[in-house]
């Protein structure tokens, strides 16, 4: 399924064709409700498309092998988080808040740093050296004038990748850069607010040229964990994952506890800013159970 509105689902078949289908009630609600990515079954219509304009139902869901919620994807091999370093300015908590959820889910991430262009040498250097050490492979782009398209289509090549970010950070602009026939439509960033209006309105599925697929996905700026605990946050920064087992406590939540090994590598190979998400997370799940 490659896109929903208005109450249909778009059904792409491994041969290109799309069907403009309905779906039985029992797919429009709770766990069951189709995501795009989903594979199902559907039963093309007989003959031309009726008034309705439908020309299928959609019978049956294929299991998931995993699914995101913000943004709604099922499916998915890659999470590729999308920020700009300038207009708007890159949140580089919600960077980690994605990829935690993405490691939640099993899913490999990379993030892409888009608007290169708009920084002088010297302050992309600074944010080159405040991202040394990053767990996750980090690629710079600029879908303006060009650079790092190559590195990044070269991570997308057989993949099913998820392209998620705030808006106005160039998800659609890359995309249409990496493959000029997609013709996504783009947005102005508002000079006042600087921050993208939302043009991409519905996640939606694009085929690519080199066998792997991308789904565009509108922009959001807030984020939520949903059941996550403390205890298992950690297991969550893969960077700590040397360390585990090595700090003075045994069930050491790596916050204030003495003979910490996380906390004494932060700085070292744990990147200062990740440590810092890292904590402001556990507080945050922490008032949630009550801590
Ligand atoms: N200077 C510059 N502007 C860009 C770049 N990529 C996108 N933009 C602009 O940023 C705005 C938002 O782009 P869009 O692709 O719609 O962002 P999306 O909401 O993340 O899909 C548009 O005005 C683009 O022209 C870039 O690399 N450099
Ligand atoms: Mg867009
Ligand atoms: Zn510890």
């Amino acid at each position: 399924m490659v896109r929903a509105a208005g109450g249909f689902f778009t059904v792409r078949t491994d041969t290109g064709n799309e069907y403009h289908c309905k779906a039985r009630g029992m797919l429009k609600r709770g766990d069951a409700a189709l995501m795009v990515g989903d594979r199902v079954i559907f039963n093309p219509e007989a003959g031309p498309p009726g008034a309705s304009g439908q020309d299928g139902v959609v019978e049956k869901l294929l299991p998931r092998s995993n699914r995101l919620t913000r943004p709604s994807v099922a499916n998915i091999d890659q999470l590729v988080v999308v920020m700009s370093l300038k207009d708007p300015a890159c949140d580089w908590q919600l960077v980690s808040r994605m990829l935690v959820l993405a490691e939640k889910e099993n899913l490999k991430s990379l993030v892409c740093l888009n608007k290169t262009d708009l920084l002088e040498d010297k302050s992309l250097k600074s944010v080159q050296s405040e991202t040394t050490p990053y767990p996750y492979p980090l690629i710079f782009t600029s879908a303006k004038k060009g650079n790092g398209l190559d590195k990044l289509r070269s991570a997308l090549d057989g993949n099913c990748s998820v392209f998620a970010g705030p808006s106005g950070v160039g998800k659609s602009s890359l995309l249409n850069a990496l493959q000029p026939g997609l013709k996504l439509k783009t947005g102005i960033v508002s000079d006042k607010i600087r921050r993208g209006k939302h043009t991409t309105r519905q996640a939606e599925l694009l085929a690519l040229l080199n066998g792997g697929s991308v789904v565009d996905t509108p922009g959001f700026t807030r984020l939520e964990f949903q059941d996550l605990s403390q205890a298992e946050l950690s297991a969550y920064f893969p960077e700590f994952d040397p360390l585990l087992g090595r700090c003075g406590f045994r069930d050491c939540l790596h916050i204030t506890e003495p003979n910490c090994a996380v906390i004494n590598e932060v700085g070292s190979s744990i990147n200062s800013m990740r440590y810092d998400h890292y904590k402001y997370f556990a507080e945050e799940i922490g008032k949630g159970e009550g801590y």
